[in-house]
């Protein structure tokens, strides 16, 4: 643990696969390396890529990345897609002169297994992405598929959404229905390389209108791009500093920021808690006698629920002296 976590702040890649996989398989050691690195995170910009499968993600994600290494970002790529296991092509391309990410030492790619139960995915994405950035990586690119088939709620996740539409015929009308438009933060219309890309711009324009129409805010732009050539790519990057720059001057990043702590500390607390309730109430944990007591109404639940709630709790005050 102690030689994993030097490693990892050293820049060892492998600390950094055997730190995502700790987490992911959920290591008896899981939680003492998050609160190791936790002091490290904080940095990463989170960049939330969803839509339908086949709308282009991973070949944008993978255009995106070839633009922000010119940058000279480092990038982290997590692909959480049930509906497409994840071999890192889609991302890469096809093409042997597009292999270049994959020997970037600048990009590390990961794909989450998507078994297990659904909260856990989101709480497990969540602890790999402070992991990428405990690591120092610049920019996580997340790509999920679209609201309503996703167990991750990745906006949730992220500090600015990407939705991906394509110019199909009334994309933009199912896109609104589907409740993908109030997610989105930044709109790639992409394959814009395909016909009928100008008239897919309109109407999903005039949905965006619709959807957000409150003044002072931020509303969502649309830029075109075909991920195969890499047009547009530079300004979907533009559109995103945007909505960061955003975020940070109207003091909603930090608003977000003290949200999801909330959230966080409030779910890691009720795990513990619910955790000890449910040692206590186990076969064997003293309380057969009490639960025979409320079987057989001497008892009322209410009352052995907050009996229960005293003792862990004096149980939590004796371990922490
Ligand atoms: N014509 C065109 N095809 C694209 C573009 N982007 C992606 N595709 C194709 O769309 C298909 C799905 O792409 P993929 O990135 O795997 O979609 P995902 O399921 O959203 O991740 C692939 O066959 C891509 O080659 C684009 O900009 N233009
Ligand atoms: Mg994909």
């Amino acid at each position: 643990m102690e030689d994993l976590v030097r490693c990892f702040l050293g820049g060892d890649r492998r600390a950094l696969a055997r730190a995502i996989s700790a987490v992911e398989n959920d290591h008896p050691h899981k939680r003492q390396l998050l609160q190791r690195l936790y002091r490290h995170t904080g940095r990463s910009y989170v960049v939330g890529v969803t839509g339908s499968p086949g709308a282009g993600k991973s070949m944008l994600i993978g255009a995106l990345t070839r633009h922000l290494r010119r940058e000279g970002f480092t990038v982290g790529i997590v692909a959480v897609d049930p509906t497409s296991p994840f071999s890192g092509g889609a991302i890469l391309g096809d093409r042997v002169r597009m292999q270049d990410i994959a020997r970037d030492a600048g990009v590390f790619m990961r794909s989450l297994a998507t078994r297990g139960s659904l909260g856990g995915l989101t709480r497990n994405t969540r602890d790999i992405l402070d992991v990428l950035d405990g690591f120092g990586l610049d920019v996580i690119l997340v790509e999920t598929v679209g609201v309503g088939q996703s167990e991750v709620d990745v906006s949730s996740l992220a500090h600015s959404t990407v939705v991906v539409l394509t110019p199909g015929a009334g994309d933009g009308l199912q896109a609104m229905k589907s409740g993908i438009m109030e997610v989105g933060d930044v709109f790639a219309l992409n394959k814009a390389d395909l016909a009928g890309a100008d008239a897919a711009r309109l109407e999903i324009e005039g949905a965006l209108r619709i959807v957000h129409d409150g003044p002072g805010g931020w509303r969502p732009p649309l830029v075109k791009t075909a991920a195969v050539t890499g047009e547009g790519v530079a300004a979907l990057w533009e559109a995103l500093v945007r909505h960061r720059d955003f975020l940070v001057s109207t003091g909603k990043l930090a608003g977000l920021r003290k949200e999801r702590l909330r959230r966080d500390i409030a779910t890691l607390a009720g795990e513990h808690v619910r955790g000890l309730v449910m040692e206590k109430l186990a076969a064997g944990g003293g309380l057969e006698g009490e639960l025979v007591r409320v079987a057989d109404r001497e008892l009322d639940p209410y009352t052995l629920a907050e009996e229960v709630l005293t003792d862990v709790a004096r149980e939590v005050l004796v371990q922490n002296g």
